[in-house]
Parts: C-alpha cells; structure tokens; sequence
C-alpha cells in the first residue's frame, strides 16, 4: 500500500491536525493496521484499519455494532466517573458522516482515536498481572450486561462449534491442496473430542447457558493495560456478538496462561501455568460474580478446553483449505499452530 493511497484514505475522516506518518501496527491475523501520526501534540493520533471484506461480508453491520457497544460503554464510564475517550474506543466518523469509508476497490477503511500512554502483552509474566487481566474482562462483561438492543450476527456460528464441524466435513470432503493425508494424526484429535464439545454446545442451544454480549477475541494483546497494570480498555471489537462469556474466557486463558507462543515451534515451551490461570479466574470472578449464574461459574474451567479445541480446528481447517483465512508468515504455519494448540490443549484441566 502506497503513502499516497494511505494519506488519501486518513483525509476521508473528519480528523484533525496534518499527516506526519502512516505506519503499521501489529500483528493482527485479519485486518491491516496503521497508526497515523499527526503533527502537533495539540491534535490526536488515529488508528486506520482496512477491514478484511472476506471474513466480514457486512461490514456496515459490523460498524454498527461497535458504535452502538462503545457508546453504551461510553455512558457507563461516565457514570462511574472515568475517561470515555481512553477506556474504549472512539470512532470517528467519515467526511460523509458514515462509520467507514469505501474506496474505489470496494475496500472498508475505519478510523478510530488511539489512545496514548498504553501497555500490551503477548502473555502474563505474572499472576498479578492475570489477575488485573481477568479482572478487566468481568468489568467490560458486565458493563454490557445490561445491553439490551440485538446485535446484527455479522459472523453467524463464530464460536459455534456445530457449524464448525460442518465446515470441517466439507474441508475433508474437498481436501482441495490435497493436505488431508499429512496430518492424519491432528484430524484423530478432533474426532476424539467430537462428542464432548458437542455435548457443551446443546447446553447453550438449549439456553441453559445464556447469550450475553460478549467480546469473542479475548487475546491479552486485544487489551490495552495502563501503568498500574489496570485494564484500561478492550480493543479489537470487530467480533462484539451476542455469544457466551465462557468463550470469552476461555479464549483468554489461550494466551494469558500459555507458557509458550501460539505457534510455538518448541513444543515443550507450551503447557498451560496454572498459577496464571488461577490468578485469572480469581480477578475475573471478582467482576463477573455479580452477574454470571451457577452453570456459568462451573463450566468456566471447561470452557478453555472448548475454545483451545475449536482453534485446533479452526487452524487445521485453514491448513487443509489452503490457508485462505489466517494470514501466514510461512508456508507450514498453520500446522505450528495447530500442534502448538494441540499440545496447549492437552495440559488444559
Ligand atoms: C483472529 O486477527 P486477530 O488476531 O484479531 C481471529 C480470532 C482467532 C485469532 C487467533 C475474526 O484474530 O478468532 O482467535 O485470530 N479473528 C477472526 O489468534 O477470525
Ligand atoms: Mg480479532
């Protein structure tokens, strides 16, 4: 992507202050990332995203749902007297007043405020800091517990791990670059663990788990920490659905309290840190005790094992079909990841 072309795209927003640069950021699997640079330290930097058009086929709707979720987060942290414009995000809108603009390649661009003075992890070093982590996600839990307006179901079966085993059949079914007989031992441990996820799932079918609104990419580098180590805001909304908080847990703990990476090439690096999990749990429940009910409570262990099996599919699948989902860096890397979630999963308790 040229300067030109990102400077051209930045001044389709109602920003403020003039371009010193347009770097990118992260390391995100999805969208492209940019942080904007503005001149004088009297105007705001920005972040600006180019939004991944294949995952998200309504991006509009996508949009919609952030906005309204960060203006109700916005209403309670005035409430509770903190800053709204660093304690979620702030989108700013196009020149034609919309939540996105759309290029000439039918490309979504977003634009939001970047919040200065701000610490990210890849893992937690520290049970304090996995207790300040599960405390932050019971927080932005429950600050939307009480939203009520439906959200549009801009990624339907995300974390459904039914809909998953169907897109999984067909991936067997076309074995298309012709993958499937390599890693015959990774598909044994999906078939191993069919019945059990599918058992969890039905309880959530049968709503005896709830549907809450939830953040469903719950990595610790999606949080933006502050110098105390207090979760200051949730980043990364694009999957902000009506889902389960247990996914939201468990997707934490695939990062928080894995000792190794997520595509660890060293296996024996992986293992789950139980103190880290405890710690997380601990700071979670501190929050989220005011509002999850019993069966909540008890399958939150369960639910880093669900969420841990459904990314060793998730990963797989993408390696049969090809890669065309994740972005790689090389050619094998989802099969890195899905061992190294494999192995994660097999020290989970
Ligand atoms: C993707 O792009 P990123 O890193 O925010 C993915 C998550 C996965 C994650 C794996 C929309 O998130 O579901 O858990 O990669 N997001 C989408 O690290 O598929
Ligand atoms: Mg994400």
């Amino acid at each position: 992507m040229t300067k030109e072309l990102l400077n051209k795209i930045i001044n389709q927003f109602n920003i403020e202050g003039e371009i010193e640069s347009i770097t990118p950021l992260g390391e995100g699997f999805i969208n492209d990332t940019f942080k904007v640079v503005t001149k004088h330290i009297t105007s705001p930097n920005y972040i600006l995203q180019r939004k991944n058009k294949n995952i998200f086929t309504n991006i509009p709707a996508m949009m919609d749902n952030i906005f309204r979720v960060t203006n109700h987060l916005k209403r309670k942290i005035e409430i509770a007297g903190g800053n709204p414009l660093r304690e979620t995000l702030t989108i700013i809108l196009s020149k034609s007043e919309k939540l996105f603009y759309l290029d000439e390649q039918d490309d979504y661009w977003t634009v939001c405020l970047f919040i200065e003075n701000t610490i990210t992890y890849d893992k937690a070093d520290t049970p304090e800091l996995a207790y300040m982590g599960g405390k932050g996600l019971g927080k932005f839990q429950k600050m939307l517990s009480d939203f009520k307006e439906p959200l549009t179901d801009i990624l339907p079966g995300f974390h459904n791990i039914r809909y998953r085993f169907n897109q999984w059949e067909e991936a067997l079914k076309d074995d298309l670059v012709g993958r499937k007989d390599a890693v015959r031992e990774e598909i044994a441990f999906i078939d191993m663990h069919h019945d059990e996820m599918l058992t969890f799932w039905t309880l959530i079918e049968n709503g005896d788990i709830p549907l809450r609104v939830t953040h469903n990419d719950t990595k610790i580098s999606n949080f933006l920490f502050d110098e105390n180590n207090n979760i200051l805001c949730a980043i990364d909304l694009d999957t902000v659905l009506s889902s389960t908080c247990l996914n939201d847990f468990g997707d934490a703990i695939r990062s928080y309290a894995n000792a190794g990476l997520e595509d660890d090439t060293n296996l024996d690096n992986v293992y789950l840190d139980k103190e880290i999990f405890d710690a997380y749990k601990k700071g979670y429940l501190s929050e989220a005790k005011d509002f999850l009910s019993q069966i909540e409570i008890n399958y939150l262990d369960f639910s880093a094992k669900y969420i841990t099996y459904e990314q060793v599919l998730r990963f797989l699948m993408d390696y049969i079909n090809g890669d065309t989902y994740y972005k790689i860096k090389y050619s094998d890397h989802n099969l890195v990841r899905t061992r190294a979630q494999i192995k994660l999963f097999n020290t989970l308790i």
